[in-house]
């Protein structure tokens, strides 16, 4: 894994999805465990609407984390992130989502409860229907 990452700064940040706080922080880098299509760092299933995420603040144990993800295409709802550990079927606390400009957004408010290994879940939702969803597997 280390050894992708160096290649992958060494060829391009933009050819690669691979998120550049993993290098930053020496202790325990919040690895994206899921091979990444083309240069969409996840892909929405129905839609096909590309994914991009870049983190701003590492979350920790003690400390919220924050991210800004950009869509390929306008969303035909609203955007929902959802965390969730699937190993044990439980989620953490609600995310923030605002949107910052045109496809556009940051999630704030980021907080994995407890280690392993988690799943951003990305949703395209109308009302409390669930249109759509990317999502990108980390591990804490
Ligand atoms: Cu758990």
């Amino acid at each position: 894994m280390k050894s992708l990452i160096v290649l992958c700064i060494s060829i391009s940040t933009l050819a690669c999805a691979e998120p550049n706080y993993a290098t930053k922080d020496k202790s325990r880098p919040l690895a994206q465990s899921n091979p990444v299509s083309e240069n969409c760092g996840a892909v929405f299933k129905n839609s096909n609407n590309c994914l991009n995420w870049r983190v701003e603040q590492e979350p920790t144990q003690d400390q919220m984390g924050s991210f800004t993800f950009t869509l390929s295409h306008n969303p035909l709802g609203s955007i929902k992130v959802v965390l969730w550990m699937p190993s044990m079927g439980h989620g953490s606390s609600p995310v923030k989502v605002e949107q910052l400009g045109d496809r556009q957004y940051r999630a704030s408010q980021v907080y994995f409860s407890m280690p392993g290994k988690w799943q951003i879940r990305f949703q395209i939702k109308d009302n409390n229907q669930v249109l759509d969803e990317a999502v990108i597997e980390v591990e804490i």
